[in-house]
């Protein structure tokens, strides 16, 4: 990658450069081949890179590595803005500058995440239409950071420091605390996705909110990688927890469980796990957990760790593996909390019943197994406490559209989920959240790129068309063609003799020849590879089947339903409900996601969009630390350069002629409603002439205006002072009556 550098001394016919990470050459001009004079705009950057000389990647680092240095982590591009992870608290967010942003258009304030914020409540009432907020970028760049300012922005000039405000807000870290794990790449990774619709009433208040959920990393609970750790709660409750409550449920050290030592990590610095747990408590109330409910989690979250302590021993029972619970306090423990009966406990973890031609047999398990159904159950009752809380805390928030028509309420909804990863081993989760990015990544490239050049062709105006990099074909070969990776990946979990080897075999035959499709080099290994969007993915097939399966055996479902805690029984109700056959054909977990998916694309195509492209600028989570080669992949993956190529020549705001005529007709004295306009066209085009002057860069269509970003500012602006105006000599005609 090309760098930015500066010309700090002649000698000799030598010149010497410091460059942008701050190192100094000398160069002399026979190699000097190699380097081009700078932009203007380039040496001291710009606030908004569609106005940047230098459009070329060495250029838009620059841009970004200048502003970084000063602190300035936020730089637009049209609409679309650029937030780059400053690893650092910056006294950005105060409410004075809350104040500063409100009620401002783009561009009238430098960049920032408050006003997206700012610009997504007006359009929302301006236009009252529902908006979204898409945040993406990869796992660590600050999506859910940003998530909660814009959150923050919106309670604070939705204006009444209501209940409900402060509910919604207090959502957060609970679902943080269940939701979110540290991991290598960040120390507070979410492990689901959410998308939180805010509701606001016809005066712009908040009204409550709805926050929908997908697909919390269930194996984190048994299992996490090096360095990382389990959920946070597990680690806030085993040391923010009062002693006689520990006492009660057993409870030890975090060191002292094997659920949460796997990683051989159970501190994360800068997190203090004991104040943590009390936010959580005091959050908890405000979102109504009654005593009870709080004390019913907490039953269950130690439950799961003494589990996690069982030990088996090996038996052979008629020449069949089989294995045994060592008698131990944590088995006793585990028992009394799910108030079962110990034996049973016993049983259900070390054997299993099968019905064959009406006859039950009990089958004993091996170690192995035994080990899998333990772990299949915890899953199961954390992922069940899970959507259990997030309904919960629906429950508080969302308030149902009452007798008002439903023209009245409008909706912000902020996207929120786990940034694309890639781990040295990569398994089922991986596979599922990067199918998440790249649904977004094509949401982002429609919106952007294909849509917006479709509008311009369809509206005949004068356009060069634009390339870019389409990742549809990297989404058919995942979820949409037939035969599709998650499709095949279903259909042998469905196959009662499927592997985890004969699916990739299947893969394999399927998809060998699609370029975006990697299989493994020979017969022995056991990974694919896919070219996502932000680069290859190696996939380890081990355990894909069983994730995705993801059913409890009956003797489980069983053992809850003979359990006297209502609250275990209350989470599994709808297990229980099922019968044995129907539960074995319920939905599996990727065609469950891949629904949920559809049905949120669904959503936030009818809402107008604004884009939050987050930016991690270190591997390190280091503050001040610019890694070029890691902004230049993460600016290459988003489309950036095309992203501004298209702004800068494009017309991101466009009315239809009536919208037009009746919004800025103040601006020109005696123009009347476009309803009784004979020509609206025209009409359209005297005032635009007028207030934009006939030669700038805007553009008549067939049926539409099109405008740039700082046209629509300035027309805005001038719409507030004419209006201002209108106001003040009315209250003058009043006065004058008195
Ligand atoms: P993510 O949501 O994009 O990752 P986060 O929003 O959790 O990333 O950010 C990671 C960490 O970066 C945070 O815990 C903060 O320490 C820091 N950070 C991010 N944005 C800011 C900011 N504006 N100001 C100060 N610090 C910030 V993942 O959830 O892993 O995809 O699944
Ligand atoms: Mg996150």
């Amino acid at each position: 990658v090309p760098i930015g550098a500066v010309v700090k001394l002649c000698d000799s016919g030598q010149i010497q450069v410091l460059d942008d990470e701050g190192n100094e050459h000398w160069i002399s001009p026979q190699n000097a081949t190699n380097i081009k004079p700078m932009h203007p705009t380039s040496i001291h950057g710009v606030d908004d890179m569609i106005r940047l000389g230098d459009l070329n990647e060495a250029g838009i680092l620059r841009n970004l590595l200048k502003r970084y240095i000063e602190h300035l982590i936020y730089t637009y591009t049209g609409s679309i803005l650029v937030a780059v992870n400053p690893y650092q608290v910056l006294p950005i967010y105060t409410a004075d500058q809350i104040r500063l942003y409100t009620n401002k258009k783009i561009g009238e304030m430098p960049p920032h995440i408050f006003a997206i914020a700012d610009n997504c409540y007006f359009n929302m009432q301006r236009n009252n239409r529902d908006q979204c907020c898409i945040i993406s970028g990869e796992s660590g760049a600050g999506k859910t950071e940003s998530t909660k300012l814009i959150l923050q922005f919106l309670a604070a000039i939705s204006g009444q420091h209501s209940w409900i405000e402060q509910q919604v807000l207090e959502a957060n870290p609970i679902l943080e605390a269940f939701g979110n794990a540290k991991t290598i790449r960040n120390d507070n990774s979410s492990r689901f996705g959410k998308y939180i619709d805010i509701h606001f009433n016809k005066r712009g208040a908040i009204e409550g909110a709805k926050i929908e959920q997908y697909l919390l990393e269930k194996s984190r609970v048994c299992r996490q990688a090096r360095d990382e750790r389990n959920y946070h709660i597990f680690y806030c409750m085993l040391k923010g927890m009062p002693s006689d409550q520990k006492k009660k449920l057993g409870l030890g050290k975090a060191t002292d469980y094997s659920y949460l030592a796997i990683g051989k990590c159970t501190v994360c610095d800068g997190r203090d796990d004991m104040k943590e747990y009390s936010n959580i408590q005091s959050a908890m109330k405000v979102l109504m957990f009654s005593d009870t409910e709080n004390w019913m989690i907490s039953k269950l979250l130690a439950s799961i760790l003494h589990m996690g302590n069982l030990r088996y021993e090996a038996r052979t029972y008629d020449n069949l593996d089989a294995c045994e619970v060592v008698r131990s306090v944590d088995l006793t423990s585990a028992a009394t909390l799910l108030e079962v009966n110990c034996k049973d406990l016993m049983n259900c973890l070390t054997s299993r019943t099968l019905i064959t031609r009406g006859e039950t047999v009990s089958t004993p398990l091996s170690i192995e197994q035994a080990l899998d159904v333990r772990d299949a159950f915890v899953k199961g009752i954390y992922g069940r406490l899970f959507v259990w809380i997030v309904e919960k805390i629906n429950a508080a928030i969302y308030k149902p559209p009452s007798h008002e028509p439903k023209a009245l309420r409008r909706s912000i909804g902020l996207l929120d989920i786990f940034g694309f990863e890639n781990f040295t081993i990569n398994s089922f989760e991986q596979l599922c959240i990067n199918f998440a990015n790249e649904n977004l990544q094509q949401f982002f490239v429609r919106h952007v790129f294909k849509l917006e050049q479709e509008q311009y062709n369809l509206e005949h105006i004068n356009w060069q068309h634009i390339e870019f990099t389409d990742n549809q074909d990297a989404l058919d070969m995942i979820a949409i063609k037939p035969m599709n990776i998650i499709s095949l990946i279903d259909e042998e979990s469905k196959f009662p003799k499927g592997t985890d080897t004969t699916m990739l075999n299947k893969l394999n035959s399927q998809h060998k020849l699609n370029t975006n499709y990697i299989p493994p080099k020979n017969n022995h290994e056991t990974q694919f590879g896919l070219q996502h969007f932000a680069g290859v993915v190696y996939y380890e097939t081990r355990g894909f089947l069983e994730k995705n399966r993801d059913t409890l055996h009956g003797d489980i479902i069983q053992l809850v339903h003979s359990s006297r805690n209502k609250f275990i029984k209350q989470i599994f109700q709808a297990d229980v409900a099922m019968g044995a056959e129907t539960r074995k054909r319920s939905p599996t977990l990727s065609s469950q996601f891949k629904r949920s998916l559809e049905q949120l694309m669904r959503t936030l195509s009818v809402c107008q969009p604004f884009f939050v492209r987050c930016i991690k600028p270190n591997e390190n989570k280091k503050p001040m630390l610019f890694d070029r080669e890691l902004c230049v992949r993460q600016l290459r993956y988003s489309g950036m350069m095309e992203t501004i190529r298209i702004r800068r020549a494009g017309y991101p705001i466009r009315y239809t002629f009536v919208e037009f005529v009746d919004r800025y007709r103040v601006l020109m004295p005696g123009v009347k409603p476009a309803y009784k306009q004979e020509d609206l066209r025209g009409t359209c085009q005297r005032i635009v002439e007028v207030v934009l002057g006939r030669d700038d860069d805007w553009q008549m269509g067939k049926t539409k205006i099109f405008l740039k970003d700082h046209h629509d500012m300035l027309l805005e602006i001038e719409r507030d002072k004419a209006i201002t105006d209108k106001v003040i000599l009315i209250q003058k005609v009043v006065r004058g009556y008195k």
